[in-house]
């Protein structure tokens, strides 16, 4: 039987070299391992981390069917054209199970199959029980250590989870398209304010014009982004119109990713971004350690507790904190 340290060893050099089957392989094992895992999985991964950290790393987030996807694509095609790597985490929150969900991708993104500067990965979020941060992190993380250049994630701006995917990125850009509705503009409220950059997607459409006067109009009426009070050079973020149909506007968005990763590098608000997204990530994987020590208790344990609660002869802190000592 092979040792398994180097078996590691030769998924990590794998994973150097960028190969798709290595690189696939880790990210299953990020996605399938228990939550806080095994020590073999914690040192795997934290070897992963430590290679990561140098991609700019890029959150797409806005409401269902703006056009997230093909956004993806047209900027990874651009990315590709300029001789950048990148690597496409997409998160699907309506898919089952992640087979479809490839499926899907790869129809869509067909053009960029068979570019090994590419590599695409669907997650389902559908049965990912708290863990969905971690694994899409971790999945951020291997395409990171593998050493390409961008990273773009896409996830729906509906739920935390989703969002605070999005925002750990460095980069976050918030994809609002003409003709959705008040409803749905009203669900992606609290996503806007997270925008380094707005994309307005679909600017072939005549009725376009009137989403970027809406959210150029919110950008003077008081959306200002992720700045913080004090700080020196601000980032001023900006609506821009975008036809991945035509091509417009996705050369001028590389141009303006390119600016923020320059503005984040020179303004220090990429090390505070930094130290935010390393204060999100401790505070998820303690959930997750939580998570999992309630659940790893005693049945018999778990239901006393479930029914004390229930009956109201104990609070929901103090049982859980009883199932955590016992499991
Ligand atoms: N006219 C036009 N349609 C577009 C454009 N971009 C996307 N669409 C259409 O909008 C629909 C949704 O596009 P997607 O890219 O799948 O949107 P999404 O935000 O990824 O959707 P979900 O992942 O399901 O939330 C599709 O039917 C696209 O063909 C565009 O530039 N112009
Ligand atoms: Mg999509």
């Amino acid at each position: 039987m092979s040792n398994p340290a180097n078996k590691t060893t030769e998924l990590l050099d794998g994973i150097k070299a960028r190969n798709p089957r290595s690189i696939a392989r880790a990210m299953s094992l990020a996605e399938s391992r228990a939550d806080a895992g095994s020590k073999g999985d914690r040192d795997f991964f934290a070897e992963i981390y430590r290679r990561a950290g140098s991609a700019h790393t890029i959150g797409l987030t806005g409401v269902p069917g703006s056009g997230k996807s093909t956004m993806v694509q047209a900027l990874a095609k651009k990315f590709r054209a300029l001789g950048r790597t990148v690597g496409i985490v997409a998160i699907d929150p309506s898919s089952p199970f992640s087979g479809g969900a490839i499926l899907g991708d790869r129809v869509r993104m067909g053009d960029l199959s068979g570019d090994d500067g590419v590599f695409i990965r669907s997650m389902a979020t559908r049965g990912a029980l708290g863990g969905l941060t971690r694994g899409c992190m971790e999945t951020v993380d291997i395409l990171d250590a593998a050493g390409f250049d961008v990273i773009l994630i896409e996830t729906v701006g509906v739920g935390q989870d989703e969002v605070d995917i999005a925002r750990a990125a460095l980069s976050v850009l918030v994809v609002s398209a003409p003709g959705l509705g008040d409803d749905i503009q009203a669900i992606k409220a609290g996503v806007l304010e997270i925008a380094d950059i707005h994309v307005v997607s679909k600017c072939d459409r005549k009725d376009s014009h009137k989403t970027v006067s809406e959210l150029k109009g919110m950008l003077t009426m008081g959306l200002t982004g992720r700045n913080r009070p004090g700080q020196k050079h601000s980032w001023k973020p900006e609506v821009i119109p975008t036809s991945a149909q035509t091509g417009q506007g996705i050369e001028e968005l590389v141009t303006m990713l390119d600016q923020h990763l320059k503005h984040l590098n020179t303004s220090g608000e990429r090390a505070t971004r930094q130290q935010e997204i390393a204060e999100m990530r401790v505070l998820k994987a303690a959930e997750d350690i939580a998570r999992q020590r309630v659940a790893g208790a005693q049945e018999t344990a778990k239901d006393n507790a479930f029914k004390g609660v229930n009956e109201r002869t104990i609070d929901p802190y103090s049982a859980a904190l009883e199932l955590m000592k016992n499991s």
